[in-house]
């Protein structure tokens, strides 16, 4: 059911190096045109291309070798494929890379060649295309490197193939959206049972940043069980897993029943968790409702509004605290940007909780208001009714969402102890969700 919406976009695209995954992706790269393959909860989407896909990742069938030379001058290896294309390799990462069990443990697909046993100016002695369309490689010592034509047109130096691997290891694509999602819904059960709704479900996760189970049973131990189909879950000072609930002498503002405005989870932590399970175990008679935005998006709004707040939200750090006991006695200090940039200037993550931001503010005075301002500009877009999505969790619903990307937030509720409101949450890491994303990708076949 859920899967022809839902996966019909999704797992075409998950397949590797093929023809139809460049078709999947061109079609949603238009999403304002006729609706072909894309899901309706994407229409009021953007879509931010982090890479693109290049020729790089067509068909396996064009990828033989029809020629090959070396470029003494500049130590090079020049590959022609039979559709025309050429690649160069230089001859220090070739030898570097060599696959030959002296170079390489193959039970582990590791390199065994010391970095004291690579010599950077190396020649190359010969190069010829064997009659089982490898590529051979004979250095000045007559050591040999043998290389298969895929594994060599994947590494090719070109900006596209670069790319195109690039987004094949982690997926940067991402929709970016506002009120208007339709958040992607999927089945618990099958989320657990069905490798394919697993997959469907963790790439959505990662393009759009939110999805919903239904139909989870109404017993805490759900979100461990959710987070065995990945891996393992992140241990924090609250907990392998934690109770969201209105506790007598809190020792988070989470563990009441005021209202939460829009916030990430533990900026206090330099290392915030990646990934967010809460599980409704029971919803509050009046109250409670969930809320959440886009952090990403926001920030690219605020980047085109006020380039300025922008600026001083992505140079300026904050200093975070968490002081209490739970898992055990915890006295947490932290230094973030509140919106986090790469190398190249993109956004990547989002640092923010209000109630763990500390009165420590270590900024020279001048700075203190302009650090204000920015931030109050940066929450006001976030607080506009067109970029936030409002849902009420209901027993048995079960949120999973990226804390580096989305900020949540609940409204307040009234609180009965006879009918306590609980959730459990569960906290994992992007690199054991991308790790079980890869591993499904190269597993699951679909026939769509
Ligand atoms: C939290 C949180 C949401 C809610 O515990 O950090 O955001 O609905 N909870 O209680
Ligand atoms: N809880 C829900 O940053 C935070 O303190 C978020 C964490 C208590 C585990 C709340
Ligand atoms: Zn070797
Ligand atoms: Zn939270």
């Amino acid at each position: 059911m859920w899967l022809s919406t839902f996966a019909r976009f999704t797992l075409p695209a998950l397949q590797r190096s093929s023809a139809m995954a460049c078709q999947a992706l061109r079609v949603c790269r238009r999403p304002g045109q006729a609706a072909g393959p894309l899901p309706s909860y994407l229409t009021s989407m953007q879509l931010r291309e982090q890479q693109t896909l290049g020729s790089a990742s067509l068909p396996l069938a064009c990828h033989s070798v029809r020629h090959v030379r070396t470029l003494d001058e500049e130590r090079l290896m020049e590959v022609e494929w039979e559709d025309g294309g050429h690649s160069l390799y230089p001859f220090t990462w070739l030898r570097d890379n060599c696959q030959c069990p002296l170079c390489t443990l193959e039970s582990a697909q590791a390199r065994k060649l010391l970095m004291s046993d690579l010599d950077i100016h190396t020649g190359v002695d010969v190069v010829e295309v064997t009659n089982d369309n490898k590529v051979s490689v004979v250095w000045p010592d007559q050591h040999t490197s043998v290389f298969d034509a895929e594994w060599l047109k994947k590494r090719c130096f070109s900006p596209a193939a670069r790319q195109a691997m690039q987004e094949e290891l982690f997926i940067n694509e991402r929709y970016y959206w506002d009120s208007k999602l339709r958040i992607p819904t999927a089945d618990y059960q099958e989320v657990l049972h069905d490798d394919k709704a697993t997959l469907a479900w963790l790439l959505a996760l990662r393009r759009v940043g939110i999805v919903y189970l239904k139909g989870a049973p109404v017993e805490q131990g759900q979100v461990a069980r959710l987070a065995e189909r990945i891996g393992y879950l992140r241990l924090t000072f609250y907990g392998h897993t934690w109770q969201v609930q209105d506790k007598y002498m809190a020792n988070n503002v989470a563990y009441t029943s005021g209202k939460l405005s829009l916030h990430t989870d533990y900026p206090a932590l330099h290392f915030a968790p990646g990934v967010q399970f809460l599980h409704c175990i029971n919803q509050a008679v009046e109250g409670g409702e969930s809320v959440v935005v886009d952090g990403f998006h926001m920030a690219e709004q605020l980047q085109r509004e006020d380039p300025e707040a922008f600026r001083a939200l992505t140079s300026l750090s904050v200093d975070f605290t968490d002081t209490g006991t739970d898992y055990c006695d915890f006295m947490l200090q932290s230094k973030k940007c509140i919106i986090d940039v790469n190398a190249e200037g993109r956004v990547v993550r989002i640092n923010y909780n209000n109630a763990t931001r500390d009165s420590v503010l270590d900024l020279p005075l001048h700075q203190v208001q302009p650090f204000y301002r920015a931030l109050k500009a940066y929450v006001d877009i976030m607080n506009r009714p067109q970029n936030v999505v409002t849902y009420r969790m209901e027993p048995g619903d079960l949120v999973t969402f990226d804390n580096w990307r989305l900020l949540h937030g609940r409204r307040s509720y009234i609180s009965r102890p006879d009918r306590l409101r609980h959730l459990e949450g569960a906290y994992l890491d992007w690199d054991e969700v991308m790790s079980r994303l890869r591993i499904l990708r190269n597993s699951v076949h679909v026939d769509v």
